[in-house]
């Protein structure tokens, strides 16, 4: 059996090493909508824990073996009506509750095929995953490669393509990993990105490589893209 002073030793480390879960610290509405969904989830269950928790102690201790009872056997009960369609109930309710802001958001986020509705404020940007590095297609032309540039508080749309195996597009402090598939061309939106430098990965094994497809996402003011976008640097500009 693992000992209490063990199980307690990986949680305690993990806070002293000023564990950084980027996720959960999200620099965009999508993030912090994928952020809301974690917690919200993890809030749920530890009140369901806490109450199986209690419950646990609570019959350990109340039907614990004691002098007066040790030589007379408990009654045997089942099905009590009352108490399994409580239980039935409650987990369909807490399902219920659990599913409206998970299929909301994630039919909200989820990529698309093709972009129905053209909003006039998106900026739009083409991601191409090879193996091993990003090259990012920008509106007029600009091209870059593992370097993405893109303005904050906008709706950025991603048209994601693939020139060899799958990959998957992850800014883990702006959104959440989507495929980036050869032969088919995905719409990934993310919404108003703060000012900040953020890392990017290839989030799908494509390849010895692998590990080395970073790129460096950089969300810089409005005005400062519009000047960025005019410098005709070509490649890695
Ligand atoms: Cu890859």
């Amino acid at each position: 059996m693992v000992s209490m002073k063990k199980l307690f030793t990986i949680p305690i480390l993990l806070l002293l090493a000023g564990c950084d879960i980027a996720v959960l610290d999200a620099k965009s509405e999508t993030g912090q909508d994928q952020a809301f969904l974690i917690w919200f989830s993890f809030g749920l269950m530890m009140i369901v824990l806490l109450i199986v928790f209690i419950l646990f102690a609570r019959f350990v201790w109340k039907y614990r073996e004691t002098n007066q009872n040790k030589d007379t056997l408990p009654k045997d009960v089942k099905g009590n009506k009352k108490l399994e369609i409580t239980w039935t109930t409650l987990a369909v309710l807490l399902l219920a509750v659990l599913a409206v802001p998970t299929v909301s958001i994630t039919y909200n986020q989820s990529p698309i095929l093709s972009s129905s509705e053209e909003s006039e404020q998106a900026v739009h940007v083409t991601v191409t995953g090879q193996q091993y590095f990003w090259t990012f297609d920008y509106e007029n032309g600009k091209q870059t490669t593992n370097k993405l540039v893109i303005p904050a508080n906008k709706t950025i749309v991603f048209h994601l393509k693939s020139s060899d195996v799958i990959h998957s597009f992850w800014i883990p402090r702006l959104a959440g990993k989507t495929d980036v598939l050869p032969g088919k061309e995905l719409l990934y939106k993310i919404a108003n990105p703060e000012i900040g430098t953020y890392e990017g990965h290839c989030a799908e094994f494509c390849g010895v490589q692998h590990a080395k497809m970073q790129f460096t996402t950089q969300v810089v003011s409005n005005e400062d893209y519009e000047k960025w976008l005019e410098v005709r640097a070509q490649k890695g500009g």
